[in-house]
């Protein structure tokens, strides 16, 4: 396969001391929409998700928890995974940061970076955010209840003085901006490369990255007495999943560098400026991009374990199918901004998009291909090619890849739905213009071929839309009869073709009963 069918793409790993909740759904779904997508059309993907277990937040949850460390994150990094089960996520690999080939990866990049110069012993005094796993200036605080201090994220800052390495950020002033210039797509979506680019133009500070007050961290190497810094060992999980140090290796230099970060808006800074930094400080070849996404709130409100109202994927999945979730998350909400999350935008969108539009246009197609056409594929008279309205939405059929793919490319999720539903309500319209019922009485020939130009149009939805909804789609195809190893994107017809191609429905192939896809509910 060539080195540009690649195509590498990662998720944040999540803390163990969270519930997963639909934030972290929302983004390991997102990269599982692009990395089915660029599966279907030819590339080798690696899609990477996992949990980040080290640091003092982990340690303080072990402890309430009245565990070890290490017991406590082997029991709550399966709750991610569970996760995933339960979300249909393709990844290929899953990491946890306690696993010895993380380990490992984490001291060789510590050891470059030292080796390299970038890293000297001092002593740290100043404010930590246990939550965010941050350091922050004073000029960043606010006064909290009761005198406490408090980072802009709300998470309450303590007071720490301690022995420290630090890494010269301050010296990566320049050459970041420099890369940000050249590499404008670096950073989306616009508003927040902007957002970046005028906190590194305020100047940065040396950054300390390792600890000593406390233990559950990787070691740095040859001074035990200290562990690294939560961000460092957690940000290298990236390189350590294809093969770091070993980068000679096949899998290192087919997969890095890194083709996509996919993270929250929270996390964009220790992604876009300090993981920068590091890289070039060892010598790495930096990502090609990070796309910092949008917030969910919940019918309005922050989400937070403290109010209470988590939103757990595996309650909704339950209430309104997995498929509708994915789509929901995805369509609902332009990606990149926030959200809010409500039951009544869920019911809307299911029953519009999902039941009246696409599985109306299913139900009633395949339906009267069940009761006219011997539940078999019509066939298609070469001369109404062209004479009836459903035509004209077949020809826009074969163009939807090529519009949906430039979407994909940019992570703009809602735009490549919204252009298939142009065409999937146009389809609606151009059966009812083209009106089959009639045509049955006047001319059968021609209402098979219609019939079959519907189907066509169906397929190509249903192959189209499997990043989205892949176990709605896998229905589709099967009420199709399309065969498993005919469903990727090659099977698509382009768009300058006249005649059906090699890779169209099969006149006379049996169909089995339909059956409806996406049920309505009722608001
Ligand atoms: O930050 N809306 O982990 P984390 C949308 N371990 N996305 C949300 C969200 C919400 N309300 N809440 C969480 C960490 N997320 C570090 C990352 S990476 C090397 C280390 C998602 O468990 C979003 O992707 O706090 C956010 O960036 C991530 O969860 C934070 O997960």
């Amino acid at each position: 396969m060539s080195a540009d069918k690649r195509y590498y793409l990662t998720t944040p790993i999540y803390y163990v001391n969270d519930v997963p909740h639909i934030g972290h759904a929302y983004t390991t779904l997102a990269c599982d929409v692009i990395a089915r997508f660029k599966r279907l059309d030819g590339y080798d993907v690696h899609f990477l998700t996992g949990t980040d277990e080290h640091g003092q937040k982990v340690e303080k949850s072990a402890a309430v928890a009245g565990i070890a460390p290490q017991e406590f994150t082997d029991r709550v990094s399966q709750n991610f995974r569970d996760l995933a089960d339960a979300m249909n996520y393709s990844h290929d690999d899953f990491i946890r940061t306690t696993e010895q080939r993380h380990i490992e990866a984490s001291q060789a990049i510590w050891a470059k970076l030292k080796e390299n110069g970038h890293i000297y012993l001092g002593s740290y005094a100043g404010w930590y955010a246990v939550r965010d796993e941050a350091f922050y200036d004073e000029s960043e605080l606010t006064e909290g209840e009761g005198g406490t201090k408090l980072a802009s994220s709300g998470a309450e800052v303590e007071w720490v003085e301690e022995p420290s390495y630090f890494f010269d950020l301050s010296k990566w002033q320049e050459p970041l901006l420099k890369f940000y210039e050249d590499n404008p797509d670096f950073i989306a979506p616009k508003s927040r490369r902007n957002e970046v680019i005028s906190f590194v133009k305020g100047g940065l500070h040396d950054l300390s990255i390792s600890r000593t007050s406390f233990k559950w961290g990787v070691p740095v190497p040859n001074d035990p007495d200290h562990i690294m810094y939560v961000w460092l060992d957690a940000l290298t999980n990236y390189i350590t999943a294809v093969g770091y140090p070993n980068t000679d290796s096949d899998e290192y230099t087919k997969r890095w560098p890194v083709d996509l970060h996919m993270v929250g808006k929270d996390i964009l800074r220790f992604h876009a400026v300090y993981w920068l930094a590091f890289l070039m400080g060892a010598g790495i070849d930096v990502p090609k991009r990070v796309f910092a996404h949008g917030w969910w709130t919940n019918e309005g409100q922050k989400i937070s374990k403290s109010i209470g109202n988590i939103i757990d994927p595996n309650e909704i999945v339950e209430t309104y199918g997995l498929d509708q979730v994915r789509y929901f998350l995805l369509r609902e909400v332009p990606f990149g901004n926030d959200g809010d999350f409500s039951n009544k935008a869920m019911i809307s969108r299911i029953n519009s998009d999902l039941a009246n539009d696409l599985g109306n246009l299913c139900q009633r197609v395949l339906s009267m291909i069940n009761k006219n056409c011997d539940a078999k594929i019509p066939e298609c008279r070469p001369a109404d090619l062209g004479a009836y309205p459903v035509n004209g939405t077949l020809q826009d059929a074969h163009r939807l890849l090529e519009k949906v793919r430039v979407h994909i490319d940019n992570q703009a999720f809602h735009e490549a739905l919204k252009e298939i539903w142009r065409v999937v309500r146009d389809a609606n319209r151009t059966v009812d213009e083209s009106a089959p019922w009639t045509l049955r009485e006047t001319d059968p020939e021609a209402m098979a071929s219609v019939l079959y130009i519907l189907a066509e149009i169906i397929r190509h939805f249903a192959i189209l839309l499997q990043p989205f909804m892949p176990q709605s789609c896998a229905k589709m195809l099967d009420q199709l009869a399309v065969p498993e190893n005919a469903r990727g994107f090659s099977q698509l017809q382009s768009a300058d073709e006249e005649a059906f191609d090699e890779n169209a429905l099969k006149a006379g192939t049996p169909l089995p009963t339909p059956e409806g896809i996406f049920p309505r509910f009722s608001d």
